[in-house]
């Protein structure tokens, strides 16, 4: 049987799953690195349903999620996750990237998905170290499987060489 968890190197807009996992930032309106990829593949339809997320709820602390269409994407639906910005491991960043992941997973879940594909989240502009945030990563996901059935399947994007390499080791 093949694993519930898979790294995948390459590109997350291209992932065919029930729903891909964007690193955005607090106000949910776009931004660049994973974020600026997820809006330009998806159309401007993403942005519309970002705007009516953050009016209905506000802006989306770092540690939260929330759920959108996914307008041009092949995937059904993108989950929008704020990570924390590294401020030298002091300030709860470990705790709110593990609910970055877990918060996800739970969302996935309530929709009732069964694939999901993360980012490396805040390991690119909000400077998480990648070593560290890989293994919050593999073990908030390993951790949130164990308990329940669903997502069944579970890729990690790793779009960097860096990224990449730390997932392999730790799968
Ligand atoms: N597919 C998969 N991973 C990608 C892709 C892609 N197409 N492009 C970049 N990455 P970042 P953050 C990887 O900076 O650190 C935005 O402006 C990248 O190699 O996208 O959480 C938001 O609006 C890195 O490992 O997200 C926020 O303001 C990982 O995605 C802020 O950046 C995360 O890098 C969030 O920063």
């Amino acid at each position: 049987m093949q694993s519930r968890i898979q790294v995948i190197r390459g590109d997350i807009t291209t992932m065919q799953v029930d729903v891909i996992v964007n690193a955005a930032n607090s106000s949910l309106m776009g931004g660049g690195g994973v974020d600026g990829a997820i809006h330009r593949a998806a159309g401007p339809a993403l942005l519309e349903a970002c705007k009516v997320v953050r009016q209905q709820q506000g802006e989306c602390a770092p540690g939260h999620a929330v759920i959108t269409l996914a307008g041009n994407l092949p995937a059904k639906a993108v989950i929008h996750t704020v990570g924390p910005i590294w401020r030298g491991g002091e300030h709860n960043e470990a705790r709110l990237l593990e609910d970055a992941y877990r918060n996800s997973l739970q969302l996935a879940r309530d929709n009732d998905f069964h694939s999901i594909a993360f980012p490396a989240i805040s390991t690119g502009i909000y400077g998480y170290p990648k070593a560290a945030a890989a293994e919050i990563a593999f073990h908030a996901v390993s951790d949130y499987i164990t308990r329940r059935p669903q997502p069944e399947q579970i890729y990690f994007v790793c779009y960097d060489e860096e990224n990449a390499g730390l997932y392999e080791r730790l799968l």
